[in-house]
């Protein structure tokens, strides 16, 4: 290679080869370096084969360094964790002064933050960059989210913009997100959304084929016809396309053999962890996560099929009008999303005020619009709905919002009850249903839970109609009451 290259990716497994052939594809030069020398070769055959693209493969780090112009802009895709410590403790021996290494792996966030305090000692700027659209999305535009040093997010923005999902009227889906492991942060929450928005769909998919008797053909028809309106989204595309998949292994529907055992990384574990140290409601995100551990217990739950087969109420116990039933399920899974959004927004919003990173949240729907697994026109209102007001305290109470929930509310509660009496667990709409009932009550029974604990820990008590703090010898007064 005559020149050096304008940037450089170490690790080419499925995230890193494809957001590499990106790269060259948009026209920047890029060398590539991996731990074991195969992928490598992969990768330059690929961009060989893909047309040409300028893209150069070494096998030692620091050739790898040597080929990229200074200062030096690093991507590293490889595992979460001690990887990424290895990477780059590989590649800073050949790092100078100003050179920048941006870790676009799922991150934790506070080891990007180590690492970013770490690599200024040397020198060296640093970013966390989230990174999502899977396989496909990395090689033909991700949403990008960056978060760490401002420097270093300023030498590869040129890039960013060109190689990010274009949106037509929104532009690339890319932004500088914030300081810190705040790019992190993002895309955890976008995983923890996204594991909501899996959960409700799955149920809308339960409660259709469980109580409403749909075939798959119906239920591919049925999704196909909700991707043309307000849930037109990437997941609900996808799951249209499932159920019209074959089986090329024996008879009827591939989705019927897939075992129904859900895997995970950690992200939605790290999003209800955070939600919770932050005191933040996340019901529908921390269903979701309950329901993944659940369905892991697949030999218990077969056992206890048979123990509880007797008490489930019958199917025809069930009278279900299935046109009625579609639309109700649609309604519902559209008022269960607002919730779900309504809290990771919440939970990304506190934990910017606690690390006072200044995160725009409307910037956020509109990076998320395209590239990314949770892509969806919906994305677009919660956009409007922070370009109206950008303190909401919460999406239910945007007047856009609310009146959709209002409208929505009877189908959202009958397919909650008809699945109850069904005996079909529904925790993602439920606990939404839940969330947004106990969020609209001016009054809850929080004052008997208050009392309790006055009672018996002396904890003290606020009073509706005076100020201050109130304990009060409830045994010795229900004593004397009832003696
Ligand atoms: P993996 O997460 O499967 O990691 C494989 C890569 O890590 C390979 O290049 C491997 O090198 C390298 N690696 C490992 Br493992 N240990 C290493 C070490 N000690 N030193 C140096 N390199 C090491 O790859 P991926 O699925 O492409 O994901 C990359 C990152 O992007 C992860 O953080 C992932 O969570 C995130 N992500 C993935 C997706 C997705 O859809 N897959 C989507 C969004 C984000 P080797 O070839 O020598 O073993």
């Amino acid at each position: 290679m005559a020149t050096l290259s304008r940037i450089g990716l170490a690790g080419l497994a499925v995230m890193g080869q494809n957001l590499a052939l990106n790269i060259a594809e948009k026209g920047f030069p890029i060398s590539v370096y991996n731990r074991s020398s195969s992928k490598v070769d992969e990768t330059v055959a690929r961009a060989k084969q893909e047309g040409n693209l300028p893209l150069y493969g070494f096998h030692d780090p620091e050739s790898f360094i040597l080929s990229i112009q200074k200062p030096r802009v690093i991507i590293m895709l490889v595992k979460a964790g001690s990887p990424v410590d290895d990477t780059i403790k590989t590649l800073s021996v050949y790092l100078e002064q100003g050179d920048c290494i941006i870790d676009g792996g799922n991150e934790w966030y506070e080891n990007t933050e180590r690492r970013e305090k770490a690599a200024a000692e040397l020198g060296l700027l640093y970013l966390g960059m989230g990174v999502s659209g899977g396989e496909e999305g990395a090689r033909n535009g991700p949403s990008l989210m960056p978060g760490g040093s401002f420097e270093a997010y300023k030498h590869i923005e040129d890039i960013l913009l060109k190689v990010a999902a274009q949106i037509e009227d929104s532009g690339p889906c890319v932004t500088y997100i914030g300081k810190g492991g705040s790019g992190n942060f993002v895309k955890m929450v976008h995983n923890g959304i996204e594991y909501g928005d899996m959960q409700l769909i799955s149920e809308a998919y339960d409660v259709l084929k469980s109580v409403g008797k749909l075939s798959n053909e119906e239920l591919h028809q049925v999704f196909s016809e909700w991707n043309k309106g307000e849930l037109l989204s990437f997941l609900v595309e996808i799951t249209a396309d499932i159920f019209s998949i074959k089986d090329d292994k024996a008879e009827g529907h591939l989705v019927d053999k897939v075992l129904d055992k859900t895997g995970m990384k950690g992200t939605g574990k790290w999003t209800v962890q955070q939600a919770a140290e932050l005191s933040i409601a996340a019901p529908t995100i921390a269903s979701s996560l309950d329901s993944r551990f659940l369905s892991g217990l697949k030999e218990e739950r077969v056992l206890a099929a048979k123990l509880f087969d007797e008490v489930i109420i019958t199917d025809d116990q069930v009278f279900v009008d299935k046109k009625q039933l579609i639309d109700d399920v649609r309604q519902a899974l559209y008022a269960s999303k607002i919730c779900s959004y309504a809290q990771g927004m919440n939970l990304i919003r506190s934990k910017s005020e606690e690390k006072n990173w200044g995160l725009k949240l409307g910037e956020l729907a509109r990076i998320w619009k395209g590239g990314c697994i949770i892509r969806a026109i919906f994305l677009d209102r919660i956009k409007k709905a922070y370009d109206r007001n950008s303190d909401l305290a919460n999406l239910l109470v945007d007047p856009e919002f609310a009146s959709e929930i209002v409208e929505r509310q009877a189908a959202w509660r009958r397919v909650v009850c008809l699945a109850i009496n069904a005996g079909i667990s529904t925790p993602g709409m439920a606990t939404s249903l839940a969330y947004f009932d106990t969020y609209r009550r001016e009054s809850l029974p929080a004052n008997l839970v208050q009392a309790q604990r006055d009672y018996f820990g002396a904890h003290t008590y606020e009073r509706t109609d005076m100020p201050g703090s109130f304990h009060t010898e409830w045994f010795k007064l229900a004593k004397q009451a009832n003696m």
